[in-house]
């Protein structure tokens, strides 16, 4: 029988199958032992009735939240309570466009807002997003605004809510269907965040729409991907990046090659808040840059010590990085998702 997973408690993976039977699997040993990682979404082979024996071909993998075969991922934020943050928004846009999932954009709590300060909100989140190609919902799960729009959007998808705790992804789904009740709780008024209330993964299956509830999280760092390959994954910036005249240029305000980059010529034109945000993951990326140089670095020395052979200390620096980066990748993404699993 093959079936989707639709949600996961500790060892246990709860299949559904075509005909919407409920199956509680294990996971045979072999891909236990093979560590085969089993996702919600993933489409799998079941055996007598509860042992997950393969794990079909993925369409697409997302590592945070851990979700498999999406069409659409939603990122949810709020207006207010907590408050708006675009650098947090542009952390998942950023991760999304990295695994290259379609997303659009669900600005919820409209209600929270006066007419003229959501005006305001509204027209720039508009000026900054819609150019990127983004298309932007605004809702109120509480007042039920906004819901046909987020319904022609997700009509015959696969569709996972994505967004910090507390902005209210559990909300807008029990307001397009009460009957899923799920559980919901206030944003803490001395923090002003969510309490994680949302603790898995789970799809809901509506009559036309598939949605992944997901607990929220704002940990989501980029500590593994290189500095260098980070501005391909801002289209504004990409667009002047891919016309700078130095190769190696991060285009950083202030370092080297500040005179004639191509991204700091046009600045003015780029949304101070997204210069930011590049400016602030590219700290990671480098943070992720320095540790494997330096663990390669350590490797080398001593070799050096044992064969005193420079020439050969670069080379093996520089194979071992093109070698690894794409394992270290996973890894550090597997390493994500097992803090993921400890809320
Ligand atoms: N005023 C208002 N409150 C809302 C709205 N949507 C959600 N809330 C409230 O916001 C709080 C958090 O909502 P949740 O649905 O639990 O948020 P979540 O994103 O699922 O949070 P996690 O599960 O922790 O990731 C609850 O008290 C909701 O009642 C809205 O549109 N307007
Ligand atoms: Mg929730
Ligand atoms: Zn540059």
């Amino acid at each position: 029988m093959q079936g989707q997973v639709f949600k996961i408690h500790s060892d246990f993976y709860y299949v559904k199958s075509k005909d919407n039977e409920v199956f509680e699997c294990k996971l045979r040993e072999v891909l236990k032992k093979q560590k085969q990682k089993v996702l919600t979404g993933d489409f799998v082979n079941v055996v007598n009735q509860n042992v997950i024996n393969a794990v079909l071909p993925r369409k697409n993998v997302l590592l945070r939240p851990s979700v498999a075969n999406i069409d659409l991922a939603v990122v949810v934020s709020s207006l207010l309570e907590p408050k708006l943050d675009f650098i947090q928004l542009n952390r998942y846009l950023t991760f999304l466009k990295y695994h290259k999932i379609d997303t659009m954009l669900c600005f919820n709590k409209e209600d929270l807002l006066c007419k003229s300060e959501f005006k305001k909100q509204a027209n720039e989140i508009i000026r900054i997003y819609k150019p990127l190609g983004y298309k932007i919902i605004f809702t109120s799960a509480k007042e039920k605004y906004g819901l046909e729009d987020l319904k022609n959007e997700i009509t015959n998808k696969t569709i996972v809510l994505c967004g910090l705790s507390g902005v209210g992804k559990s909300s807008v789904i029990n307001a397009l269907s009460p009957d899923f009740k799920l559980r919901t709780s206030t944003v803490s008024p001395q923090s002003g965040r969510g309490r994680h209330t949302t603790r898995h993964c789970e799809i809901l299956d509506f009559k036309d729409y598939k949605i992944i509830d997901t607990p929220g999280f704002s940990n989501l760092k980029f500590d593994f991907i290189l500095p260098k390959d980070l501005s391909i994954l801002f289209d504004d910036i990409y667009t002047f990046a891919k016309e700078c005249k130095f190769s190696d240029c991060l285009h950083i305000e202030g370092e080297e090659y500040s005179d004639g980059c191509a991204v700091l010529n046009n600045l003015n034109k780029i949304n101070p808040q997204r210069y930011q945000s590049y400016i602030e993951f590219l700290k990671e990326a480098h943070d992720y840059k320095y540790r494997i140089t330096y663990g390669s670095v350590k490797q080398e020395e001593t070799k050096k010590q044992t064969h005193g052979l420079d020439k050969v200390k670069i080379n093996r620096i520089k194979r071992k990085k093109g070698r690894n980066t794409q394992k270290q990748i996973m890894k550090n993404l597997h390493e994500i998702i097992e803090d993921e699993n400890e809320y």
